[in-house]
């Protein structure tokens, strides 16, 4: 399927930024997903200088097909909002595009504080500036699967971890999508038989 014409953007810090990147990529209606660093002041982090900031998923979608609200559900469910964290680099946070986003996550926090009874410490806060991290944390998952990782990068170039097949497979390895929707993935996806069955064997 082409990528959608328009998309929207949102911005998670869940912990280590591997898992969600695979969470997301998965999900139908996720574009593109990107990795890095946002949440605070440094103007030049990294993953070893990573200063004020936080590991942050981006989250490129199309809003005819996903809601800010159905990604708002994927985010509680996957990151763990009543602890304080031990790091600021894996707090919980929501990094707002604009008003209306932090608007709906506020709501959103403020109805499972009323669920459960109990105080959130996910934070949310504006976004401002995202910094990409390293090339080898864009897709890691995928990355243990070599074969399609190296074919997808001669197909697209450098910037195969922005398309949405990388995103799809980088989440099916790590065991997230359902039959169906791996085999319709696997299907349309220019892969030689032998980065096919390797992706294959992790699920
Ligand atoms: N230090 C952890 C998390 C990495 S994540 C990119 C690990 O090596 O598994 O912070």
């Amino acid at each position: 399927a082409p990528p959608p014409e328009e998309t929207a953007t949102a911005t998670f810090g869940m912990g280590c930024f591997w898992g969600p990147d695979a969470r997301f990529g998965a999900m139908p209606g996720v574009a593109r997903t990107r990795v890095g660093y946002a949440g605070g002041d440094d103007p030049e982090p990294s993953y070893y200088s990573l200063g004020d900031h936080t590991e942050v998923v981006q989250v490129e979608y199309d809003p005819e097909e996903l809601s800010y609200d159905d990604l708002l559900d994927a985010f509680w469910a996957n990151h763990s909002p009543f602890s304080a964290p031990h790091k600021r680099q894996y707090r919980g946070v929501v990094l707002a595009h604009d008003e209306s986003q932090r608007e709906a996550a506020a709501e959103s926090k403020a109805a499972l504080e009323d669920r459960t009874g109990k105080t959130v410490q996910t934070e949310i806060e504006p976004l401002d500036g995202f910094y990409p991290a390293e090339g080898y944390h864009q897709k890691y998952e995928l990355r243990s699967t070599p074969v399609a990782s190296d074919e997808l990068e001669s197909l697209y170039g450098p910037a195969f971890v922005e398309s949405t097949a990388a995103a799809r497979l980088n989440g099916f390895v790590a065991g997230h999508g359902d039959e169906e929707r791996r085999r319709a993935v696997l299907a349309d996806v220019d892969l030689s038989p032998a980065a096919l069955s390797e992706v294959r064997r992790r699920f």
